[in-house]
């Protein structure tokens, strides 16, 4: 599955805060075990990373509901098992459930 979703890096590792902590809207994509992040759908298909970053390892990896971020909407969280974690916002609820399940099913 690939979209656009507005991104916001929380966490670089255990207890080590992301020192870049803005929104920024990515076109992301979910294949099996992976999370990657592009500039955009041309740049997915041609497989350039958003800023150089690797895809991420979804093994073991946390997505919920972001319950206790109260500024955007249909937020949710992913953390990673290296301690990497991010919000993610969706465009509606909808949206968000989908990205949701797709990930917990990656
Ligand atoms: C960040 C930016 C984010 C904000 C973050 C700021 O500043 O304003 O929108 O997160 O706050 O550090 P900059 O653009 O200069 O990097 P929120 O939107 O969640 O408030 P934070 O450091 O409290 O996460």
């Amino acid at each position: 599955m690939g979209g656009i979703l507005h991104r916001k890096q929380e966490m670089e590792s255990h207890g080590k805060k992301a020192a870049n902590r803005s929104w920024q809207t990515i076109y992301c994509v979910v294949q099996k075990n992976s999370f990657g992040f592009y500039k955009d759908s041309k740049h997915a298909t041609n497989s350039i990373p958003y800023h150089g970053e690797a895809p991420v390892s979804l093994q073991g990896a946390q997505c919920n509901v972001a319950l206790d971020y109260k500024k955007r909407k249909h937020v949710f969280k992913l953390g990673l098992t290296d301690g990497k974690e991010y919000l993610f916002q969706a465009k509606d609820e909808a949206e968000m459930s989908t990205w949701m399940r797709v990930i917990n099913a990656a």
